[in-house]
């Protein structure tokens, strides 16, 4: 018999000149293998096809919702929606509960998102920006830090993650001397850190933002043994090198290098560690191989390192069609109890919607991006990593797992100084 479609509406951001973050580059063909092969498994939604159908939002809210309405009222039915960066996916999943949608996203860092009065029926394969907190406190005891500085663009996803650091500072008697923000230019914010003394700083803003901040660390040289900046790990590799001339910096790729030699990054880990065989029977060198494939078939010259946006977080949106298959897999099995069927589904349908919430919410499975389960709040469980720029290359420092406060350290951090910086000026440097 024919196969009955069953349609997720997704939303992903790629082309575009918003300083947001483009990951559906990669995400997006991730999301088409994710979607072949769980149609391929004849136990997953038996009598059904999977189908995407999807559009650009270029991490830009106001199109996100654009595309998000037309998803919603061009036919056909949808029964969920998939979407990836944090600007958008606010939008989407504060809207999507009047269609009883469940909004499941690869992309969306914000720990706004948590909340599950606004976004009651958000779920996220990418962990929330928070897990990071306790390692970048972890790090700051490490090395004796106690007075930190923290620099943020000014987007709910930042803000929200600072908050959540600054109390998790306080917790650990750590001092936050000053926290500075900006819209777009970084200059005066930097400024300001120059004259609190800042020699400890946490930096968080988007990628486009973050090379304008790293000219800046340069001109005002910030940079160097006596300073330590934690930015953030979801960047491409040869982030600071690249786009100088298009978005107008006043500084060259050497200046650039110089700027980011020896800062840390902490990012939630996104690819399983171990090789082991996951739910697609595939282990993480396999999916690397076949991603790298067809992101060269849409034309990225991956093979001479050359990585779309969105890379590291592919395995997020894999796992994001197989969670939504498992989840509409045990709904459609309810629904069979109860003499109903998936295809039956509309916006109006609180009784389906009710069971594509609540399946979600117990679905669990090892993916391509380790073990995927879904906390109360719809969030991702993760441990972190810990890299550290060195000679131009991200270098492993080491793993921390927040629930058991276990940090894994290799021993392979390298000081400018030979020694970590100090959080202030000492008084025999004043002299
Ligand atoms: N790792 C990408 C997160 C992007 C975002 O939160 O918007």
């Amino acid at each position: 018999a024919a196969l009955k479609p069953l349609h997720i509406g997704g939303i992903f951001p790629i082309n575009g000149t918003s300083a947001g973050w483009q990951g559906g580059q990669a995400c997006q063909p991730a999301a088409m293998l994710a979607l072949e092969d769980v149609n391929k498994r004849e136990d997953i939604l038996p009598g059904y096809e999977l189908s995407l159908t999807w559009n650009d939002s270029e991490c830009n809210p106001g199109l996100g919702a654009s595309v998000m309405y037309d998803l919603l009222y061009k036919p056909p039915q949808k029964v969920l929606l998939l979407g990836g960066c944090s600007t958008v996916c606010t939008t989407i999943a504060e809207a999507a509960k009047m269609w009883n949608l469940v909004v499941l996203s690869y992309g969306a860092s914000s720990p706004a998102l948590s909340d599950r009065n606004r976004f009651p029926t958000f779920f996220r394969t990418h962990p929330s920006a928070t897990v990071q907190n306790p390692t970048r406190v972890k790090l700051f005891q490490k090395f004796g830090w106690t007075r930190i500085a923290i620099l943020q663009q000014a987007e709910e996803v930042f803000i929200s993650t600072v908050e959540d650091l600054v109390a998790k500072c306080s917790e650990a008697g750590i001092e936050v001397v000053t926290r500075q923000s900006f819209l777009t230019d970084p200059t005066d914010a930097i400024k300001n850190l120059v004259r609190q003394d800042a020699r400890i700083i946490v930096g968080l803003f988007y990628v486009v933002a973050a090379r304008r901040v790293l000219c800046e660390i340069f001109t005002q040289k910030l940079y160097g043994e006596s300073f330590a900046w934690f930015l953030i790990g979801w960047y491409e590799d040869n982030w600071y090198q690249i786009n100088l001339k298009e978005e107008h910096l006043a500084c060259n790729q050497e200046q650039m290098k110089l700027a980011a030699e020896g800062h840390i990054t902490t990012e939630a880990l996104m690819w399983n560690r171990d090789n082991a065989k996951t739910i697609s029977g595939m282990t993480s060198d396999e999916f690397k191989a076949r991603l790298d494939k067809a992101l060269v078939k849409v034309g990225y010259d991956v093979e001479s390192g050359r990585y779309p946006e969105g890379y590291q977080e592919a395995p997020l949106a894999y796992d994001a069609i197989w969670a939504a298959a498992l989840a509409l897999n045990k709904t459609m099995r309810q629904l069979r109890q109860m003499k109903r069927s998936l295809e039956e589904f509309t916006y109006e349908d609180k009784e389906i919607a009710h069971l594509i919430y609540s399946s979600m919410n117990t679905t669990q499975f090892l993916g391509i991006s380790g073990t995927v389960a879904f906390s109360a709040k719809g969030d991702r469980i993760a441990w972190t990593q810990i890299e550290q720029m060195v000679n131009g290359s991200y270098v492993p420092l080491g793993y921390f797992d927040t629930h058991t406060n276990n940090l894994t350290w290799l021993k392979s951090e390298k000081w400018i100084g030979g020694k970590p910086p100090k959080d202030k000026t000492e008084i025999k440097d004043q002299l």
